[in-house]
């Protein structure tokens, strides 16, 4: 169906370039115009939708659900919703890609970049306070990250810029029809 709602889900290790590559597509699905796009990414949805959750499996579940049950509210009302958290477990993403595909489709984009690029930018110093067992739970260090088997989209950021990982993901959106 032309013109329906959809949501891009990303979903990647700490520091892998989700938000800055959803940022950068957000920008360019704008002016485009058209549909509303909302950007729910991570630390933003931490602050303001799950400010109480921690890292444990049950508190990672109860935040990706909600960033679903969002996005699927914005899908079925015709708009773009853009997430992108960790979402470090394959049976929560597939609950999330469930609900979404009720009211429209669910693009999934693994932001592949390995651990070892992630772990040598270090952007926020988050892994080596984990590596010094100062954060516990961290992902890739001391907690699972299960790798989408069938991602609609696989990136990775070590070799190309933001610019064109963006790319990519719009090229993707029109070879499935969505834009
Ligand atoms: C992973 C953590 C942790 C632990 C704090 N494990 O690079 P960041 O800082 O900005 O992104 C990470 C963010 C992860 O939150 P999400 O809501 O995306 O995670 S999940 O999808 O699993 O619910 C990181 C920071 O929070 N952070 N502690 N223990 N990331």
């Amino acid at each position: 169906r032309a013109n329906q709602g959809f949501t891009v889900f990303f979903t990647g290790l700490s520091g892998s370039g989700k938000s800055t590559v959803a940022n950068a597509l957000m920008v360019k699905l704008m002016e485009m115009g058209g549909r509303p796009v909302s950007l729910l990414d991570g630390d933003v949805v931490r602050k303001h939708l799950s400010s109480e959750l921690g890292f444990s499996k049950e508190h990672r579940d109860i935040n990706i659900k909600r960033i679903g049950y969002v996005a699927s509210e914005i899908t079925k009302n015709g708009g773009i919703a853009i997430c992108a958290p960790i979402a470090p477990y394959t049976a929560t993403r597939r609950a999330v890609r469930e609900m979404v595909e009720a009211g429209g489709a669910f693009v999934e984009v693994h932001v592949a970049t390995p651990l070892e690029e992630c772990e040598r930018r270090d952007r926020k110093g988050l892994y080596k306070l984990a590596r010094e067992g100062k954060i516990k739970e961290f992902t890739g260090i001391s907690d699972p990250y299960e790798e989408p088997a069938n991602p609609e989209l696989r990136v990775d950021t070590t070799d190309i810029d933001v610019d064109s990982a963006a790319h990519q993901v719009l090229l993707k959106l029109e070879s499935m029809g969505l834009i």
